[in-house]
């Protein structure tokens, strides 16, 4: 496929967005007539409701695009940003949203194309809003897990929307002002599908709205944002718009550079406003505050939001011009990346373990399930919120129960965890064995979260169908080495599934540090002699994969290992420990485990460890039966030195406990 010219436009030089909209609709002084024209309902009024002027004052419209052009704009935004059916729902307009955004776009590829020469080509961008609801957050304190808006009515509205844009002749999208990545995914979603039904795809702005020095309104930092809308079809840039000023808005600017996979975009407001309304930077302002940015190599596209004027535009188009071509900031490292409020980085090299807890699963837990059945979310979460606590850096939800309506489940469990602090900030990995569950849990997901699991189980079309809507939904597949003829339980196999389905994947379009292969994690010491090699197997198959499928990240179910133990949890316990040294040093980068019962490894006492280690590394055919032999011993658990957990929990005194529940809302250990 051809790429857009913006890409390369913005991969040579700097490129200037137009300014606010709104700020010169405000100097017309329009009034409720306005407003109104063939088609726009007559009540409730419509007089604020900038975006019908798209329909009913065409010519005022063109007018504002013509002044930014003339400014020097590269690229003009449509008058389209509440064009949406969940905010013109509110004006009873919402019939009209195809044909506003068509309008909006057409208006604007008229006056752009009038100002295009062949040595500077103009753009149209179509100004995409957020809506006045939260996909992740409760309108209410004492409902949590409420929410006004879903996603897939999000996703619907924003279809209707970017098809009006795209046939009115939109060059780009941009998708402004995010408070919520996960109304921008629902955005970025309808986008994949429009751009697939099309066959071509155009480029992609996203750019969020900070509600405080580093963090969007729902609480996702910046980097963890970045990774939640990475994933964007045809991603042009991702910046930052609105807020307080060019210089309030740089130093996140420039935390989003050193991750970004893409240039970095900024159009801020003009300023602070006062009282009445108006912002107090004057052009020059503007201008001197953005400079140091350009100066850097930060910024590849700049222009204005609240406050800015074709003056505040002419100004930066200057001083784009005395950069000429900025020194570019080096690009960040290539790596793995997951988020949830907080981002969560699995570089390519040396990197700690990343525990995915997997408690909050009902068919790993009685206790998870028992709270589950019962509706008992606060005790639920608090499970959640303990593995977070011992160490869990993910969590893995699994609601697979044949007693529980396992997509509601997810979907409750999910957005309770969305409310807690603390937890909301660790990405989340969704784990079931039905699609619906997966593709539910996925659409209550702020940030990058992973799908445990797809596999070649059901032929290669189902596999890849399911690799592209995890993608358009912007999470990573994990991948289970099972195929047609079912799992892999070979080394041959394992080597055949995982590379079989890595060069799927990469084929069709899925980034390599997208993508975790799980080798399957079986149980050792069964009785049946065969399956005594099976974990020594599994870290071989890790050391494959990571030396043959570049990119890729590995991860393994460690508590499978051991459940011919079943009851003996401190000998599980050691045996989870032996397994996880060895397969970390093969290059395991994901573990699900209970973080909580995992012991050191270095003060496991030597006799049990060589036992232990001779079983799980398949040194000799008898080492499985003293394995068992060791657990007969340990079997109710006074012989087996009890498990210290790897991050030493300790009893904290009463004042730091009440601090601690104050600071994360968890009443676990106030009484
Ligand atoms: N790979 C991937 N996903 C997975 C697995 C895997 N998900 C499920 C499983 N394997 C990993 N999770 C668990 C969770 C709990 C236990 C084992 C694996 C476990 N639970 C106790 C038991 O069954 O004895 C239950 C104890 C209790 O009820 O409290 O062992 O391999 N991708």
């Amino acid at each position: 496929m051809t790429e857009h010219p913006l890409h390369s436009l913005a991969a040579s030089r700097v490129l200037v967005l137009d300014g606010a909209m709104g700020t010169m609709l405000q100097r017309l002084g329009l009034q409720e007539s306005d407003f109104h024209g063939p088609g726009i309902p007559d009540a409730p009024p419509q007089k604020g409701n900038n975006d019908v002027l798209c329909l009913s004052r065409p010519d005022a419209i063109a007018a504002i695009h013509r002044q930014y052009l003339e400014a020097g704009a590269d690229l003009v935004s449509t008058n389209t940003f509440n064009a949406n059916a969940v905010s013109q729902r509110e004006y009873g307009a919402d019939a009209l949203v195809y044909a506003i955004n068509r309008a909006g776009a057409t208006i604007a590829r008229r006056e752009a194309d009038a100002f295009s020469t062949p040595d500077r080509p103009r753009f149209v961008c179509g100004s995409i809003g957020p809506t006045g609801k939260s996909a992740s957050l409760s309108p209410y304190a004492d409902d949590p897990a409420h929410r006004n808006v879903r996603f897939r009515e999000l996703a619907e509205a924003y279809r209707t929307q970017i098809r009006g844009l795209l046939d009115g002749g939109a060059d780009a999208l941009l998708v402004e002002t995010v408070f919520d990545a996960l109304n921008a995914k629902a955005a970025l979603y309808a986008a994949a599908l429009e751009f697939e039904a099309r066959g071509a795809t155009s480029p992609v702005i996203v750019s969020a709205s900070l509600a405080s020095a580093d963090r969007l309104l729902t609480g996702q930092t910046v980097e963890a944002f970045c990774a939640a809308v990475a994933h964007a079809p045809g991603l042009l840039a991702i910046g930052l718009n609105c807020g307080f000023g060019a210089a309030q808005l740089a130093p996140a600017l420039r935390r989003l550079k050193a991750v970004a996979p893409c240039p970095v975009s900024a159009h801020p407001n003009a300023g602070l406003p006062d009282a009445f309304g108006d912002y107090a930077q004057t052009p020059a302002i503007m201008r001197q505050e953005l400079e140091p940015l350009l100066r850097d190599g930060v910024l590849s596209i700049v222009g204005g939001c609240c406050g800015t004027t074709p003056d505040h535009i002419r100004a930066i188009a200057e001083a784009v011009r005395g950069a000429a071509t900025p020194p570019r900031a080096p690009r960040p490292p290539a790596g793995a990346a997951f988020s949830g409020l907080e981002r969560l980085n699995v570089p390519p090299g040396p990197h700690p373990l990343v525990d995915v807890g997997e408690r909050t699963n009902v068919a790993g837990s009685r206790r998870f399930l028992r709270l589950v059945k019962e509706s008992d979310f606060a005790q639920a979460v608090e499970i959640a919120r303990a593995q977070v606590a011992a160490g869990a850096a993910v969590i893995d939800v699994n609601m697979d129960d044949p007693m529980l309506d396992a997509p509601a489940a997810i979907r409750r469990f999910l957005d309770h965890c969305a409310a807690e602090p603390g937890l909301a900030d660790v990405p989340v990995m969704v784990d079931s064995s039905n699609w619906e569950t997966l593709v539910a849990g996925l659409e209550c997901l702020q940030g990058r979260g992973i799908v445990n699991s797809i596999s070649l189980k059901d032929g290669e079309s189902e596999f890849l169908r399911r690799a592209r809507e995890i993608h358009r939904l912007g999470a990573c597949p994990l991948v289970m080495c099972f195929d047609e003829k079912g799992q892999a339980d070979t080394p041959d196999r394992r080597r055949e599934i995982a590379e079989r389905s890595y060069r799927l994947l990469v084929a069709a379009g899925i980034p390599p540090e997208r993508i975790v292969i799980d080798a399957n994690v079986f149980a050792i010491a069964t009785g049946i002699p065969g399956h005594d090699r099976l974990a020594a197997d599994f870290i071989d198959a890790v050391r494959w994969i990571k030396a043959n499928l570049p990119g890729a990240l590995t991860s393994g179910g460690i508590s499978n290992v051991s459940f011919a133990f079943r009851g003996n949890d401190a000998l599980r316990g050691w045996i989870h420990s032996v397994f996880l040294h060895h397969a970390v040093a093969a290059g395991l980068d994901l573990a699900i485990v209970n973080p909580a019962a995992i012991p050191d490894y270095a003060t496991m006492p030597e006799d049990h460890r060589r036992i232990v280690e001779d079983a799980v590394l398949f040194r000799d055919p008898a080492a499985a039966a003293r394995l068992a032999e060791l657990a007969m011993a340990t079997m109710d658990g006074a012989v087996a030195p009890a498990p210290a957990p790897r991050g030493g929990v300790e009893i904290a005194p009463p004042q730091a406990r009440l601090e601690t529940a104050v600071a994360t809302g968890s009443a676990t250990g106030l009484e």
